[in-house]
């Protein structure tokens, strides 16, 4: 009498393992494994194959305040592994004398390993110095602010 009710506690035993084992079974989920490496962006901003840090200066020199104005391209460079993200409205903001002007704005995001441009006038009316100050707004981690000045004389 008492073998039986073990086999029967066995039986219910195994019954209960196995319902278990197929309710589990129905319970089919999808694994994802994440890059979990941390994405960053890396500024880098250009002119004539030279980089200009942030705080530095681009002399646009000598332009005759007669003539047409000067334009330069600049290259906006992301070494980094995310997207750089540029923040500002707009993107190239200038201050300072308004003899510099942004002819035209880069576009955002820009990809890691890519790059874009975006040019600057300057346009001086009479002779003497001007100087402009640039600013990107962007998510680079040190240099979210990155910023130079511009000068140029007209003569
Ligand atoms: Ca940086």
């Amino acid at each position: 009498m008492e073998r039986r009710i073990k086999k029967y506690f066995i039986y219910i035993f195994i019954l209960i393992t196995l319902l278990l084992a197929v309710i589990s079974c129905d319970d089919i989920g999808t694994l994802i494994i994440a890059d979990n490496s941390e994405k960053y962006s890396e500024i880098n901003v250009i002119i004539d194959g030279v980089s200009i840090s942030s705080g530095g200066n681009y002399s646009f020199g000598d332009v005759a305040a007669a003539s047409g104005p000067a334009t330069k391209t600049f290259t906006i460079e992301n070494s980094g592994t995310g997207d750089l993200t540029l923040k500002g409205v707009p993107f190239v903001s200038l201050s300072g004398n308004t003899e510099f002007y942004v002819q035209t704005q880069p576009s955002s995001p820009i990809p890691a390993g890519g790059s874009d441009t975006f040019i600057i006038r300057f346009d001086p009316n009479a002779s003497g110095t001007y100087i402009g100050i640039l600013i990107i707004e962007n998510n680079d981690a040190d240099e979210g602010g990155y910023s130079f000045s511009l000068t140029g004389n007209g003569t």
